[in-house]
């Protein structure tokens, strides 16, 4: 197939257990920035799981509390895609630190749902990493063929 322009990308996204009641306006803002939510579960993290998704944090002083903190309730996990997806949700996102991201980036979901620089709201992966692969583990339920399923 002859790709022209930018290449659809997928990437993981996830709203963090504090602002889930909040999914509604977070869904929005997603599509409305033209993003195609492709996979969505709602999941409560183990701590196994959770070490696993911030694998690169490993020895970092605030890996102990990252962990309380993403496992104490449901996580909605997500795979979007869109064009050079994993910038864009980074972006949409804003700077880590939500009161940054309230000066530098003020229509970002941080600067809008988040706190500060540890209950922020959203997550979103860097690189296509095996993110994907711990909320979406490849099996019969969650294989479908769908329009939005061939966006790729
Ligand atoms: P994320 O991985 O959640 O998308 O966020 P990020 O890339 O912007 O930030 P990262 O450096 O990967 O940190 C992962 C998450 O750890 C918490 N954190 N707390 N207290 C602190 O100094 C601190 N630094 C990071 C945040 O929840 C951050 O999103
Ligand atoms: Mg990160």
């Amino acid at each position: 197939r002859l790709h022209l322009g930018v290449m659809k990308q997928r990437t993981y996204a996830m709203i963090k257990p504090e602002v889930v009641e909040k999914m509604g306006e977070i869904f929005k803002i997603i599509i409305s920035n033209g993003f195609k939510i492709a996979k969505l579960k709602m999941a409560q993290l183990t701590k196994e799981h959770a070490r696993e998704l911030y694998a690169e944090h490993e020895g970092k002083p605030f890996l102990p509390f990252l962990l309380e903190y993403i496992t104490s309730g449901p996580v909605i996990a997500m795979e979007l895609i869109a064009d050079n997806g994993i910038k864009k949700w980074r972006e949409l996102m804003g700077p880590t630190d939500c009161e940054v991201a309230r000066k530098d980036a003020p229509g970002s979901i941080r600067a809008r749902f988040g706190k500060d620089k540890s209950f922020n709201a959203v997550h979103g992966s860097d690189s296509m990493e095996s993110e994907l692969n711990i909320f979406f583990p490849e099996n019969r339920i969650d294989q479908y063929k769908s329009p939005r399923s061939t966006a790729t």
